[in-house]
């Protein structure tokens, strides 16, 4: 694994009406992410804020999606930068709202492909954001980026997605509020899901394993998405769709750990914290000791873990 962490800011808040989340990647540097992850060793480079592309959308998108000629702006400005910032090193993308990643999830897929290697996508969320422009009862598209990214239709005026993630190389975890639309059309499709009933039946640990094989036995890059709102509200209350019932601290802790221990982690998105419903910066910080153990931070070394 390379040992050099690229930080990237995407102040975005065009995913949904309510706003704050633009103020996210100032509160992880100020929560201290850069120094969290030097700390263990790590080469850290922050390259600022990305900037929306200007963009017009088009008529054919239905009326009630919210801020559409931003998300297309976002799109298009965010897989450029996870173009560039992939061959450097770990991208580590400060959102901003899930959004954010109809536009990180389309470069890694496109850096994938030039490198001949299957794109892998897990996704830590309570909810599937497997919406189209057209599905979204509420017109906010960051409860669309995975209906984007695995090629939907409906998405005028988007980049074109050259390469979309093939839906058994997607992982769903945490899920506990899905709209009927997007469980109709998710189960249709053979992409992985573990919604908390499941995870509290098994564990966490297990149906991770399974997946984190199948991703070194294709010698898959993996992009992890971290939303906010996978966790309890309990100890991460600084998101705008709480959900009760999230991962606890240990789960979450477990499950970047192991993502760690299989050194397949490529790509890391930190999405849909709100500071403006942040308690003293706790979720912040939650989320920054959620990246630094993706990244390496231990209680005891342990040998690393082979998955192929
Ligand atoms: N499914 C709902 C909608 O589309 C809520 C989506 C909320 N999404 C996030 N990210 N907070 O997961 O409106
Ligand atoms: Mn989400
Ligand atoms: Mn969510
Ligand atoms: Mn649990």
């Amino acid at each position: 694994m390379t040992n050099t962490c690229i930080l990237v800011g995407a102040p975005m808040d065009s995913g949904k009406r309510r706003q704050g989340c633009r103020m996210g990647p100032d509160a992880y540097r100020v929560a201290g992410i850069a120094e969290a992850l030097g700390d263990l060793g790590l080469e850290v480079r922050d390259t600022g804020n990305v900037s929306p592309d200007a963009a017009t959308a088009p008529q054919e998108l239905p009326n009630h999606v919210f801020a559409p000629d931003e998300m297309i702006g976002w799109t298009s400005a965010l897989a450029r930068a996870a173009e560039e910032a992939l061959p450097q090193g770990i991208p580590i993308f400060l959102g901003g709202d899930h959004a954010l990643a109809l536009g990180t999830v389309l470069g890694a897929a496109r850096h994938a492909a030039s490198q001949d290697r299957p794109l892998f996508v897990l996704w830590l969320d309570a909810h599937t954001d497997y919406h189209t422009p057209q599905s979204t009862e509420s017109g906010n598209l960051h409860g669309s980026p995975l209906g984007y990214v695995t090629g939907r239709d409906g998405f005028h005026g988007f980049p074109e997605v050259t390469h979309p993630v093939p839906h058994e190389n997607i992982c769903l975890m945490g899920l506990r509020s899905v709209d009927p639309a997007e469980r109709d059309d998710l189960q249709q499709t053979n992409i992985r899901y573990h919604d908390m009933r499941s995870i509290d039946e098994t564990g966490i640990a297990r149906p991770l394993e399974t997946f984190l094989r199948d991703v070194a036995a294709a010698n898959g890059m993996l992009h992890v998405s971290l939303d906010v709102d996978f966790l309890d509200p309990g100890i991460a209350p600084a998101v705008g769709t709480t959900v009760p019932g999230g991962a606890t601290m240990r789960e979450a802790h477990l499950v970047m750990e192991m993502i760690c221990d299989s050194g397949l982690m490529t790509s890391l998105d930190l999405v849909e914290l709100n500071p403006f419903l942040d308690d003293r910066g706790r979720t912040a910080q939650v989320m920054v000791d959620l990246a630094a153990s993706a990244m390496g931070r231990r209680v005891f070394d342990r040998p690393t873990r082979a998955y192929s």
